[in-house]
């Protein structure tokens, strides 16, 4: 076992954060570019069993004094972080493109979204607000605070390789708890820089640890360990449902954000030109990998099929390329995995008897890297597979409703509930629509993806599962209450 303080980017292979110390093992693991598989962004230590554990003990030491804090000691280490990442803005999008595969403009915009959000949270942590109440019996009074939870540990995925720990490490340590992150194998980079920078910001040893590994071993520790107290996890239902079995049994608290299956609604009213880019922006951009994709396109009859034409044309204009090269709008699939996992639908849509009238064909590029060009299904039904299903990859389809009302029963008829939108000029059905979306989020005229970072973020049914993420309701999940009473008689 190998242990320094001095870790640079250029050192390799890039260490695990245990305790304060940059800690490798024997065993090591690549980070590839999906946009050129000769690209070979750097070994990473794989974190293992005991590892996690010692990450475990640490936190838990070092949760006392931190909790303990004062509120502008734990601002100034994020607001440094957030000015850090916001100054590294092209350096880390670079990083980021590279591993993930989004254009480099979407991993510099997600880069910034970081930043923001350790601003945010270096503010919230001034904002701690409790309450006072008079009790029902005489001369007691009533005070409600909230308080760290304590040990938290982050499973986070790789969509998403900066914001998506940004928002949950800034509000954990803003309130006063320990974090353990966890990022997803296909993308330690950013989670290895964001370690660094938290470093540099001042964090006290054992109260931010990163794991890179594998989720069946890391994973299990911190979903089984009575040392960790809380988890919030981003990714799949499945992961997600397994997480929250296994850290109940310790009575952890739980957030879960998982997929998503979400409508977009185009009426005959909408305005075309905003319709098709809402469409195209929040169906394949980030190659369609996100879960707030727009993946069901609802569309009633008057304007079916002038839609269905200006966003076939809308795709065509779409490269499809390396995520570092200027020009391109759609990078990669993320993974061969997950390639695997688009092509198979595809396969299916078309034996379901849906149409594929554009796209889904694995492309040749300069570089070798899993390229896939943004495919259409139209004459689907909701019954299908391809319109249940999360696939998670540059694929949408188009379902026919004859009117409003039919539109809304459709993007309602699925099991998922994260973000719903819808595209009109009516103020009345807008509004409408607002009220009776069953999702945690809705958007009238843009896009389903591509949300803020100082608002709340989550959805219903088997989408999430616990409090929101994000924007000042995050202080649901990240702390808990005491109600203390005081006799002054
Ligand atoms: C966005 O649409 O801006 O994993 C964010 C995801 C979501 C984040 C989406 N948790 O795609």
């Amino acid at each position: 076992m190998h242990s320094s303080n001095d870790q640079t980017a250029s050192s390799r292979p890039l260490a695990n954060l245990i305790d304060g110390e940059w800690v490798s093992s024997g065993e090591l693991f690549q980070n590839i570019n999906p946009s050129d598989l000769s690209d070979k962004i750097g070994d990473y230590a794989l974190a293992d069993a005991d590892q996690a554990h010692q990450a475990i003990a640490a936190a838990n030491r070092a949760f006392p004094a931190w909790a303990s804090t004062t509120p502008q000691q734990r601002a100034d280490i994020l607001d440094a972080a957030g000015t850090t990442i916001l100054a590294r803005k092209e350096e880390l999008g670079r990083l980021l493109a590279r591993e993930e595969g989004k254009t480099l403009p979407e991993a510099i915009g997600e880069v910034v979204r970081a930043g923001q959000i350790f601003k945010f949270f270096a503010g919230e942590a001034l904002r701690i607000a409790g309450e006072k109440l008079a009790s029902v019996r005489p001369d007691v009074e009533i005070e409600i605070r909230r308080e760290p939870v304590g040990v938290i540990g982050l499973i986070t995925p790789w969509n998403f390789p900066i914001a998506i720990p940004a928002w949950k490490i800034a509000p954990a340590l803003a309130y006063g708890n320990c974090v353990i992150l966890k990022p997803a194998e296909l993308v330690p980079g950013c989670a290895w820089e964001l370690a660094r920078i938290l470093v540099d910001a001042g964090l006290p040893p054992g109260v931010f640890s990163l794991l890179m590994g594998h989720g069946r071993v890391l994973g299990e520790v911190l979903t089984s360990s009575p040392g960790v107290h809380a988890i919030s996890f981003t990714g799949s239902v499945a992961t997600g449902r397994r997480v929250a079995a296994k850290a109940v049994e310790t009575g952890k608290k739980i957030q879960l954000e998982m997929g998503g299956k979400n409508p977009l609604v185009v009426l005959d009213d909408a305005d075309l030109k905003i319709a098709v880019e809402a469409a195209a922006n929040g169906a394949f951009f980030s190659t369609g990998q996100r879960c707030t994709a727009s993946s069901r396109l609802i569309v009633t009859e008057g304007i079916h099929d002038r839609f269905v034409a200006a966003l076939v044309e809308r795709m065509k204009g779409l490269t499809v390329d390396h995520a570092l090269k200027p020009g391109t709008a759609i990078g990669p699939v993320v993974s061969q995995e997950q390639l695997d996992q688009d092509l198979r639908y595809l396969r299916i849509g078309q034996e379901e008897g849906a149409r594929l009238v554009t796209g889904g064909e694995r492309l040749s590029r300069e570089t070798e890297g899993y390229f896939l060009s943004p495919a259409l299904f139209t004459e689907t039904t909701a019954s299908m597979r391809i319109n249940r299903e999360e696939i998670f990859g540059p694929v949408a389809s188009v379902i026919r409703a004859k009117d409003y009302d039919e539109a809304l029963a459709l993007a309602n008829d699925t099991e998922f509930g994260l973000a719903a939108g819808i595209c009109t000029t009516s103020l009345k059905l807008a509004s409408h629509f607002k009220r009776h979306a069953q999702a945690g989020m809705v958007m009238v005229n843009l896009p389903t993806a591509g949300v803020d970072y100082h608002v709340p973020f989550g959805g219903r049914k088997a989408s999430s599962y616990g409090p929101r993420e994000q924007g000042r309701h995050a202080v649901e999940f990240y702390t808990t209450i005491k109600t203390a009473y005081q006799f002054s008689g």
